[in-house]
């Protein structure tokens, strides 16, 4: 009875990279709850709590519903019409250009936005504006993740998926908490585990014990860190009990030192020789044994099938990339690539930081169909698909994240716009990074759903539709693209980010006189908002910049897409290919068209990774190294930083449900017991977390998660006290120019 009148709307699930099929309800043109699909052979019906809750904001009543504005960010906001607030924003921007510039405008993007978003933002941005400050919060997550591919394996793509984990014999857990930030992945792991208790090893890899380390059957804890010598020596054990995949590494691989400079197998392995198990154990901290050492090399070579995730604990560091190759040597010295149940598979933290951010061009340094800016070749592909003149877009990358809002404190970027994302509270050290958002000559437009910390410094406020409320696409970390199409109205004036582009644009065009901008816009003109639009943006994007491309998505159409209610795995160079669900096992032969139309030679695998002129997966030399700071006897703790699994980094969804609210009001400070002890602490007790940057005041966990020497601290909290990236460290890798979020020096005081 109770379903009587309720249409249920397909799509993917707002929050995380597992990419869950979900069904949103609908009576009378409201959203009335969220459910999970079984026959999806994604989640098999399941969603989590975060997940299961997220259509709450749907009819929030914080909901923002009107363009709110102010010309000084001391003044209050206005409520103001959709035509002013289009006007004002192009007389900005167009005042920001003509002072500074590409280089003096910015748009600073999520893996939450729609691809359709995100390649209409950059494509206005660099076409239009000339512009390549365009980046994203991906660059905070994955951006080591898409270094270590690009070098490992030449392609920007893992090669298998989730099926996988239905066929693997030894799941490698490293640096990610799976079990709350990706749970319904998770219960996929442990279905696999406890339908197979004897015949699947489980190996867990964290300097803290989670969730995810109650399945394994064995987990090593070490020093933040010093995991980069753990992974060498795996590889060593490997090597010395001839354990790797000699015909493998013989036809696959090439061997790389420094910057790219040739080495060879001998040379590898003597560089690896260092890292004796025991050496391994004593850099680790000695939380595990030289024996623990060559028993997870053995289970990881010599299983049927390894399966390795990761996610920020190998990403967010300033050796991220080559944590991240490091990870890749191993399976690629042990051929634990290429069977089914065996990949070496980053976890993305978003819904659509692989398929938007990454594919879509929404970083400084790509355009879309990962095409490297530098490359001449490859920028006037894109020029001749858009219709401007050739040399239109800038041929150097951009800012990323940090030099963005480095720039934005020094005032050298003028007008920014910042979209679904809030970095006042995400970026690292954000005290210091906040500060340029106070100035008065810097220009700060937000599109979001409610207000944030970020849109408190912003001029000008534009309410935007929610998911389910606008048409898009969402692509996962298994490199599935799967549409959700509009299923009910935004409140008040609310309008998809689609429309606001075009409109901008169109503004923009007429402020700065440039019929280039009109040509950036033309093949959307008049197209009605909530489908008609995003399709067409869409199908330029799919057929006209991804065709041949490793992310080929000229087969997933919409309409395509509408009938494959789990999506499409690329490369899906067909719709008649792509309604088969697309791509599961990536350079193939025989399971990816890509490695059948690039192949060179008779050999069952074809890399045809652009990167790799050889066509080889490449084993790096990396050697550990230490963090950017680590204690000293004035700060003498490790702090680490992650989620929680109620909630969804900046809170400002998730806490704006009671339920997820009242799991975990608030964040608190980890404490291992014997760090407790001698410091006083019990549990409940305020704790001073303080680091050279900032300081946090957190009621005490006394728990046996971190490692003795480590506070551990969930980011999610938006309260002054509570604010962890406060205290948290800027550094960033110098590859993937990714933050190091994991590590950083604090003092742990009770007040
Ligand atoms: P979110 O809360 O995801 O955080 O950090 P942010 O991106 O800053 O912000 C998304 C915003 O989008 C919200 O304000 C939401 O209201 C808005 N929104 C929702 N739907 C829509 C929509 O349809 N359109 C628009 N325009 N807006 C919408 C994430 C970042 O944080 C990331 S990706 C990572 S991986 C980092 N992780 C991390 C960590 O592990 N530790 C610490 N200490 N800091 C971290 N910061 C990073
Ligand atoms: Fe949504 Fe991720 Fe939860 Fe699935 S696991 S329901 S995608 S938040």
């Amino acid at each position: 009875k109770a379903e009587e009148g309720v249409a249920w709307h397909r799509g993917s699930c707002r929050l995380c990279g597992v990419g869950c099929r979900v069904e949103l309800g609908v009576k009378d043109g409201t959203p009335i709850g969220l459910r999970g699909v079984s026959e999806s052979r994604t989640n098999f019906g399941y969603v989590c709590m975060k997940g299961m809750h997220f259509w709450k904001c749907m009819r929030h009543p914080d909901r923002l519903t009107k363009p709110l504005y102010r010309e000084k960010k001391t003044d209050k906001f206005k409520e103001i019409s959709w035509e002013q607030a289009l006007d004002i924003a192009a007389t900005k921007f167009a005042e920001a250009h003509k002072a500074g510039g590409g280089k003096a405008v910015a748009y600073y993007g999520s893996g939450q936005a729609l691809t359709e978003e995100t390649y209409f933002f950059q494509k206005v941005m660099r076409g239009g504006l000339q512009s390549n400050n365009v980046e994203g919060n991906p660059r905070l997550c994955m951006a080591s993740a898409v270094g270590g591919y690009l070098t490992s394996f030449g392609a920007d793509e893992p090669i298998g998926g989730y099926s996988d984990i239905e066929k693997a014999h030894c799941f490698f857990i490293i640096g990610s908490n799976t079990a709350e930030a990706h749970p319904v992945l998770f219960r996929r792991i442990m279905r696999r585990k406890l339908d197979n208790p004897n015949d699947v090893k489980v190996i867990n890899v964290d300097p803290r014990v989670s969730q995810t380390s109650r399945i394994a059957d064995k987990h090593l804890q070490f020093k933040p860190g010093t995991d980069l010598a753990l992974l060498n020596g795996m590889a060593n054990v490997i090597i010395q009990e001839k354990l790797y995949d000699e015909g493998f590494v013989t036809t696959y691989t090439s061997f790389k030192k420094g910057k790219g400079e040739e080495s060879n197998f001998d040379e590898y392995a003597a560089q690896v020789a260092k890292y004796t198990p025991e050496m391994v154990a004593k850099t680790c901290g000695d939380a595990f044994t030289a024996d623990d050492v060559r028993e997870v090399a053995r289970w990881f070579a010599t299983s049927k099938g390894t399966l390795s995730l990761w996610t920020m604990g190998l990403n967010q560091r300033k050796q991220g990339v080559w944590a991240n190759n490091l990870m890749h040597n191993l399976h690629i010295l042990t051929g634990q690539l290429m069977k089914d149940g065996a990949d070496s598979l980053s976890l993305t933290g978003q819904p659509n930081a692989c398929g938007g951010v990454r594919e879509g061009g929404g970083l400084c340094h790509i355009l879309p169909g990962h095409r490297p800016i530098e490359v001449e070749k490859l920028r006037n592909q894109v020029e001749t698909a858009w219709g401007v003149p050739a040399g239109r877009i800038p041929e150097k990358p951009g800012m990323h994240t940090m030099a963005m809002f480095s720039a934005v404190n020094e005032g050298a970027i003028k007008a920014i716009w910042i979209n679904c994302t809030s970095p006042v509270q995400s970026l690292p050290n954000c005290t210091l990074y906040n500060k340029g958002m106070d100035r008065e000559d810097v220009f700060i437009v937000c599109t979001d759903i409610f207000h944030t910390l970020t849109t408190k410094k912003a001029n000008l406020v534009l309410p935007t539709a929610f998911h389910f409320e606008k048409t898009g696409v969402y692509g996962c970390t298994e490199r599935r693209s799967q549409l959700t199409r509009k299923a009910i109205d935004s409140p008040g004036d609310a309008r998809p980010e689609v429309w606001i582009i075009r409109e901008w644009a169109k503004k923009l065009a007429e402020k700065m006189n440039d019929p280039v901008i009109t040509q950036c816009i033309k093949p959307f003109e008049g197209l009605e908002e909530g489908y008609a639009l995003p399709k067409a943006i869409w199908d330029e994007y799919s057929q006209k910049l991804t065709a041949n491309r490793d992310n080929d998505l000229r087969g997933a159409t919409y309409k395509v897409l509408e009938q494959m209610a789990d999506g499409v795995q690329w490369p899906a160079p067909t719709e008649e290919y792509a309604l088969t669900g697309g791509t599961v096992k990536k350079f193939v032969k025989g399971r990816d068209p890509m490695a059948d139309s690039e192949s060179k030679n008779d050999l069952p695998y074809q890399f045809y990774g652009p990167a790799h002129p050889d066509r080889k997966l490449w084993i790096w030399q990396r050697e550990q190294a230490d963090p950017e700071e680590i204690p000293d006897a004035e700060y003498p703790f490790y702090l680490s930083t992650g989620r929680i699994i109620d909630h969804w980094h900046t809170m400002s969804m998730t806490g704006r449900v009671p339920e997820l609210l009242r799991a975990n009001p608030y964040a608190y400070v980890e404490v291992n017991p014997k760090d407790a002890a001698k410091l006083g602490i019990k549990p409940g007790d305020m704790v001073e977390v303080k680091s050279r940057r900032g300081v946090n005041l957190l009621p005490a966990k006394v728990y046996e998660g971190p490692i003795e020497g480590m506070v551990f601290v969930y980011w999610h909290d938006q309260h002054e006290d509570r604010m962890i990236n406060k205290v948290t460290k800027d550094a960033y890798d110098p590859g993937s120019k990714e933050p190091e979020f994991k590590i950083c020096a604090v003092q742990v005081k009770r007040v």
